[in-house]
């Protein structure tokens, strides 16, 4: 009776507004004739924030009551962003507060825009863990995320003279009213030390300890009560240290080694495929899978005596070979701490874990010297040993002892430098092993983890990544969302395959202006953003071809580039046709070591720099770099895009998620046959996707028969052209030699993501989409058999499958409010 009147009062306006006002008064401290915007932001949070932890707690209660089997998904990386506008949508409380906070004189939208991101991740396989959370807690599977709470998320971009300039985000600055701390919930996670032996047991001992404190954020389902938990561990010196730092006398020297102490979660590192810091980092890993394991058994052990229902009870996700190290430290919890026997601990852990690979670039298949890991974490290193003894034994009496296919398998890399192989110690413990695409799971299985696919084809799977409608549509892009309501109702943000009506809705009148009319809103809306910020006034008539995501040669945002000065150079030399006018709009951050990244991004922006300014070019084409890409940045750019660049070299990319986003918001994709954007062709039709360049075995082909860029070059004086002008200073007249780097590496030094083999094909593609873009009620039509296509890139799907085919969990059943 209680809830119901609570729900009904939370509807309420005038409800709302008291509660917002007795927040900012009793829990920010404030007055509201001096409250500032970024009060009343944590004012409006806290209200909405209790009406959450309502379901939270009868989600848990109900969990318990059911003894449900929970779902641990371990990720270094939760790219959320912002929370709050999530978070009212999800209550289905937009109206009411947006009237609440009007009705109090506050400016909505810019307290909006003052939540700053949680950027707790680098890219795809961030934002993807973020839109898994969304889906388990709405599908209502029993999910923990497990991650690390970054004082410094991913670094803020800035260009300085074009160049990318990195500067530290503390997002904590403000407060986040969003978590919950549990000084409660503290774990002592150990590192260093020696291992002694008696008789069969090993003791690790000498170690320097940290303690990991739990954060709790509430991550709401969709259209349910059920809720899920976000937990992330933050660093505490411990006691000892603490005392040490006390008694010393030496101050300020004991509180720096408290300090060094707890900067194992202190930043997040920006590599998205090469880590620096690499003992940090190593140290960053093993602190939050053994803080989240310690966590779980103690949780398990709550209700259960005894090991035996575990792979009943828990599933432990590892996203990517990051928290790989939470095998042995389970084999060390079980065997030393609770006394299981080695084999009986060994099944379990294959019971209860299962791996997602999510790519197939060689410096981003994580391995870890034996030295350094004997160093940090000797007991794991040992059980390491231990388990590839065992392995290799098994395969040894499978194989007849082939001593080369040992040797491959074999967890230790012992060419060179001697190192754990990661992924292959995954695969070894966990009962499934997936990629993220139809393609990249095949390549996968022939590639990187062929001898294991061969050993155990069982256990390989795929499961084609997706994206969380409620953000992606319902938030990002409300114009949308609206017509789609108006025309499907409300359904599709669960059931995201009702899409599929919007085939019906082609020929009414008046339905493919009014699609065309939400992408003009969307993209003058986009246009106000790049106005304010880079000062370049953009026509929202003209096509928007957008590539956002991060900066990697892979990704070839250099293709790209070579497009643009392709156009660029015939509209010069052609100026009176009838061009279609282009915005090409990119956004991403490079890692901070990552030279030729960067080198691309200071080129982009030289190039826009000429081309904006040239008068002969009439606005016939702009190029805009908008800096510091992230999820609410990305919120904008998505729905604004009429042409999605999706452009990697056959076989690089593992999925991609943007490439889903963006057809989801009604933008034609141009890309290659890699990643998704296969099975986005399959679902969309052949004919509403321009697709270009080299397959993966043709790209394998080309390499095998030996490569020559430099005769491509040579032979095709159009591409000549646009090479030789970034060479020779045409955009960088300040300094001519600062591309000839980009030069060298297409023409001179093998070209290794195959530009130029694949340029004539992109450009002539692009010509095909000009064409199509001057008919717009066909182009409409095509951007709406996208949308309506992408029924099948719901992360909705993408984790019931996971929930059946891995994790064998059921949904748990909240009650609904009475
Ligand atoms: O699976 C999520 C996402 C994929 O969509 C991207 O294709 C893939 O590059 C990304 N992988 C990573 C892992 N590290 N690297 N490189 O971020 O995962």
């Amino acid at each position: 009776q209680f809830e119901h009147q609570y729900e009904q009062l939370a509807r309420d306006v005038g409800a709302f507004k008291r509660a917002i006002s007795t927040k900012l008064m009793y829990t920010v401290g404030k007055d509201p004739v001096s409250a500032r915007p970024e009060d009343w932001l944590h004012a409006v949070s806290h209200a909405v924030r209790d009406h959450l932890v309502e379901r939270w707690m009868k989600t848990t209660r109900a969990q318990y009551a059911q003894d449900v089997k929970r779902v641990y998904y371990l990720s270094m990386e939760f790219l959320i962003g912002r929370t709050f506008t999530n978070a009212v949508l999800a209550l289905e409380l937009m109206p009411v507060i947006r009237q609440a906070l009007g009705e109090l004189d506050v400016d909505v939208d810019k307290v909006f825009d003052l939540e700053p991101d949680a950027a707790l991740g680098n890219g795809g396989l961030g934002r993807l863990a973020a839109c898994f959370l969304d889906s388990m807690a709405t599908l209502g599977v029993p999910g923990f995320g497990y991650g690390i709470r970054y004082d410094y998320g991913m670094f803020r971009q800035t260009i300085v003279d074009g160049r990318q300039v990195e500067v530290p985000d503390y997002w904590l600055t403000g407060g986040n009213p969003w978590e919950f701390p549990r000084p409660e919930v503290q774990y002592r996670v150990r590192f260093g030390g020696h291992l002694e032996q008696h008789g069969d047991t090993v003791r690790w001992v000498g170690t320097d300890d940290v303690l990991a404190m739990a954060y709790d954020t509430i991550i709401p389902g969709y259209g349910t009560e059920a809720t899920n938990t976000l937990r992330l561990w933050s660093a505490k010196a411990t006691e000892e240290m603490n005392l040490r730092a006390f008694n010393q006398g030496n101050y300020f020297g004991a509180v720096e080694t408290k300090n060094h102490s707890e900067n194992v979660s202190r930043v997040l590192y920006p590599d998205d495929s090469t880590a620096s810091g690499r003992e940090l980092r190593l140290r960053q890993e093993y602190f939050f899978v053994s803080a989240s394991l310690q966590d779980l058994l103690r949780r398990y052990l709550r209700t259960h005596t005894g090991f035996e229902a575990l792979p009943d009870k828990v599933s432990i996700h590892l996203n990517d070979t990051h928290p790989v190290l939470a095998i042995p430290e389970l084999m060390r919890l079980l065997v030393d701490e609770h006394r299981v026997p080695w084999t009986h601990a060994w099944q379990l852990c294959q019971k209860v874990f299962s791996y997602t690979n999510h790519t197939l670039m060689h410096e981003a298949l994580e391995t870890w010297p034996v030295e350094m890991l004997g160093r940090v974490l000797p007991r794991h290193l040992r059980i390491i040993f231990d388990i590839n003894a065992h392995f290799l034994g098994g395969v040894s009496q499978r194989g007849g002892g082939d001593p080369d296919l040992l040797r491959r398998v074999s967890l230790i890399d012992e060419t060179g430098e001697r190192r754990v192989r990661m992924g292959y110690l995954a695969v070894v413990a966990s009962h499934s092993v997936n990629g993220v695409s139809a393609l990249h799971s095949d390549l996968m299985k022939a590639s990187i983890f062929r001898d294991f696919a061969q050993l155990w084809p069982e256990r390989f799977n795929n499961k084609t990544n997706g994206v969380t409608p409620r953000r992606w549509l319902a938030q990002a892009n409300p114009g949308l969302a609206a017509l789609l309501d108006q025309r499907l109702g409300r359904g599709w943000r669960r059931h995201l395959d009702q899409l599929e009506g919007l085939r019906h809705a082609l020929d009414l009148p008046g339905f493919l202006g009014a699609v065309r009319k939400v992408k003009r809103q969307n993209k003058e809306r986009l246009g106000r953003l790049v106005l304010k910020q880079l000062g370049v006034d953009l026509n929202p008539d003209a096509l928007f071809d957008v590539q956002v995501k991060r900066i990697h040669e892979y990704k070839r945002q250099l293709l790209n580039l070579l497009h643009v000065v392709t156009r660029y150079q015939r509209i010069l030399a052609n100026p009176d046709a009838q061009w279609v006018p282009r915005v090409v709009v990119f956004a991403g951050k490079a890692a901070s070591a990552y030279r030729m990244a960067k080198l691309v991004i200071q080129l982009t922006n030289d190039i826009a720099k000429v081309i904006n300014n040239d008068p002969r070019v009439g606005g016939r084409l702009k190029v805009v770099f908008i800096p510091n890409y992230s999820v609410s940045l990305a919120e904008v750019i998505i729905p604004a895009a009429d042409l999605s660049e999706q452009i990697s070299t056959a076989g690089t990319e593992a999925s991609g998620t943007g490439n889903m986003k963006f057809a989801l918001n009604g933008a034609l994709t141009i890309g290659t046959l890699d990643g998704a954007n296969v099975e986005i062709r399959e679902q969309v039709g052949d004919e509403n996707i321009f697709i270009f360049g080299h397959t993966t075995p043709e790209v394998a082909d080309i390499r095998a028969r030996g490569y020559q860029p430099r005769a491509i070059y040579e032979a095709d004086a159009e591409l000549r052209a646009v090479l030789d002008a970034i060479r020779d200073g045409v955009f960088s007249p300040d300094d001519p030699g600062r591309y000839q780097p980009i030069f060298d590496a297409l023409v001179n030094w093998g070209d290794h993501y195959l530009l130029l083999a694949d340029y004539a094909s992109y450009v002539a593609t692009q010509d095909r989409v000009d064409t199509l873009y001057r008919n717009a009620d066909e182009w409409s039509r095509r951007s709406v058999l996208n949308i309506a296509g992408m029924g099948l890139f719901s992360s909705d799907r993408t984790i019931a499958e996971y929930a059946h085919e891995i994790w064998h969990t059921r949904p748990v059943i909240v009650p609904a409010a009475a």
